[in-house]
């Protein structure tokens, strides 16, 4: 889907995140905004300038769609935790600025939470100076498995899984895990948003 590109505003909408676990498996995501106007998601509405809703999602994966700046998130793995919120209009399409959707994330720890569980398996990869180190790989699993693939990067950017629909962010120096439950069968590209190439492949059979 086409997202709305606000180039053209002088100042346009600014979304930061803060994400607080509470000790007990739950998180409070936290929302400053400018310059937009949230109203009910639900049901959907025509674009109107201005106004919009978020859409906030945990690992890459969308949870929820909201027009509060409070979200409570409850029942998450302990561990650490990719939260993130983008801007949508009313009609569920992001918006956009120089060519990116306006949004933030942020990583909270999570404890007194559910027993993360663990992997069926584990891949890595690592971009640096603009390629995939050793080249891009095919990872190979099977339908029901739980696969951890981490990507360890000298930029920062997005990683896109295709079909499964998953988006999580790459911050230079450091390693970001997508956790991917194997429902999809097929032949899958994750692409680097901001670059433009594919970082890995994932087939589930
Ligand atoms: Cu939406």
């Amino acid at each position: 889907m086409e997202g709305i590109a606000l180039d053209g505003l002088d100042h346009p909408p600014t979304v930061e995140v803060a994400a607080e676990s509470d000790g007990a498996g739950n998180v409070v995501v936290a929302v400053t905004l400018t310059g937009i106007e949230l109203v009910p998601a639900d049901p959907p509405g025509d674009h109107q300038p201005g106004q919009g809703h978020l859409h906030i999602s945990v690992d890459g994966e969308t949870v929820a769609m909201t027009s509060h700046a409070v979200h409570y998130l409850t029942g998450l793995a302990d561990g650490h935790h990719e939260v993130a919120v983008r801007l949508s209009a009313n009609d569920h399409r992001d918006y956009l600025f120089g060519g990116s959707p306006i949004g933030d994330s942020t990583m909270v720890m999570v404890t007194g939470g559910t027993v993360p569980k663990a992997p069926d398996l584990v891949f890595a990869v690592e971009v640096s100076d603009g390629t995939v180190v050793g080249g891009v790989q095919r990872f190979e699993a099977m339908v029901g498995d739980l696969i951890e693939i981490s990507v360890t990067s000298d930029v920062d950017d997005e990683v896109h899984l295709h079909a499964y629909d998953m988006t999580v962010h790459l911050h230079a120096g450091s390693t970001t895990t997508l956790l991917v439950e194997g429902t999809i069968p097929g032949v899958f590209e994750a692409e680097l948003h901001g670059a433009g190439y594919r970082v890995f492949e994932l087939q589930v059979s």
